[in-house]
């Protein structure tokens, strides 16, 4: 594909999405649903809301679509809140992403499906419960969503091997749990990209976890179970002040990783791209120019695939990052994990995504 010519626009003053779609990729974020007048990342937020809409072009809600929020009680569907950022992004001619249709892990399951009783015929239950549940969210939207994060997360970090949850305990093992929902979601949603999401990442500590989806992977392609890309998280970790070395010793084990998955004819999103700013003096200069340097690394690696077509951030401004809350810096800094800061101004992150793409190879 040729560029087109930037129209007397300088390449800052272009939009992400603008500088993405030159070589036939996407940019989006993570979105919420509030309150209005509420201070958070959602739609309901003009602040946010408006600088999300003006930088991407795709959305994902953040937690509005996972089991916990759209499923009460087992006979119930509460799609209010999913269905007010739906609304907002069509507004806004912004596609949308579906995070997940299962999150394969007890902890992040409704806690009335952890203690679920399914009876006397419990493969039966599962069966009815799972496909209900995907049948129902696929058919509602539609056409509207044209990819969904279908399973997220089954592979345990430490060792590689499968979470077991009520669903694969009722259903005989993990894989055929997996291997349903894909299934479903296909005949459901026979136009819809379906991905299998997780954080295994390149940075030291992955080996079991990388292993693992790999071992997932392969068994999707052995058993023919519909599914067409891998979701990369990137909820990327910088490794100390020399960031350079730090990316040129991590992208060995990395493209070793990527080679093997696109090897297997998958393709790739990177879906929630943000990072924990370890071992980073606090100063907020360097700092941010460690991370933009450290995520320009890692873009550029991973963009060389030509298989990555989208790039979501899990969030665009520090001011509302789950990573404050998840793991504070020990020095007590505010974390900077994103391309915007606490004000909604651009920082050194986001000219390091849009440097990225601005270079990247067309695809
Ligand atoms: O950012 C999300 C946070 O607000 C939620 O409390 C949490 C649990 O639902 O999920 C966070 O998002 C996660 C995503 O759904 C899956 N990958 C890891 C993300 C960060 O924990």
């Amino acid at each position: 594909m040729v560029a087109a010519p930037l129209a007397g626009k300088s390449a800052s003053s272009l939009s992400l999405n603008a500088i993405a779609t030159r070589k036939g990729l996407r940019f989006g974020s993570a979105i919420a649903s509030g309150a209005p007048g509420a201070d958070r990342g959602s739609v309901a937020n003009p602040a946010y809301a408006n600088l999300v809409a003006s930088q991407c072009g795709l959305v994902v809600a953040e937690n509005e679509m996972k089991w916990q929020a759209l499923r009460p009680t087992p006979t119930t569907f509460a799609f209010e809140r999913f269905d007010t950022i739906l609304r907002w992004a069509e507004r806004q001619h912004l596609a949308v992403r579906g995070h997940n249709l299962l999150w394969h892990q007890p902890k992040w399951l409704p806690a009335w499906l952890n203690t679920y009783d399914f009876g006397t015929t419990p493969h039966r239950e599962a069966e009815r419960l799972l496909t209900t549940h995907i049948n129902t969210v696929l058919r509602r939207y539609g056409q509207r969503i044209g990819s969904y994060d279908v399973v997220n997360e089954a592979v345990r970090p430490a060792d590689g091997v499968l979470y077991d949850t009520s669903l694969s305990r009722a259903l005989g093992g993990a894989e055929p749990t997996l291997d349903l929902a894909f299934h479903t979601a296909r005949v459901a949603a026979p136009h819809a990209q379906l991905v299998y999401n997780d954080y295994m990442s390149w940075e030291p500590g992955n080996a079991a976890h990388r292993a693992g989806v790999l071992r997932l992977l392969e068994g999707f392609r052995r058993r023919n179970v519909p599914i067409d890309a891998l979701g990369i998280q990137s909820h990327l970790v910088t490794q100390g002040p020399d960031v350079a070395a730090s990316v040129t010793r991590l992208q060995r084990d990395w493209r070793q990783f990527l080679d093997a998955v696109t090897q297997m004819g998958y393709a790739l999103l990177i879906t929630e791209l943000d990072v924990r700013d370890n071992g980073l003096p606090a100063d907020i200069a360097v700092r941010d120019r460690a991370v933009a340097e450290y995520t320009r690394g890692y873009l550029d690696v991973t963009l060389s695939y030509p298989a990555v077509r989208d790039v979501l951030s899990w969030g665009l401004c520090d001011r509302y990052s789950w990573i404050e809350g998840f793991e504070p810096r020990k020095d007590g800094a505010r974390r900077r994990p994103s391309l915007y800061d606490t004000q909604f101004r651009p920082k050194p992150m986001r000219e390091a995504v849009a440097a990225a793409f601005a270079t990247a190879t067309s695809r």
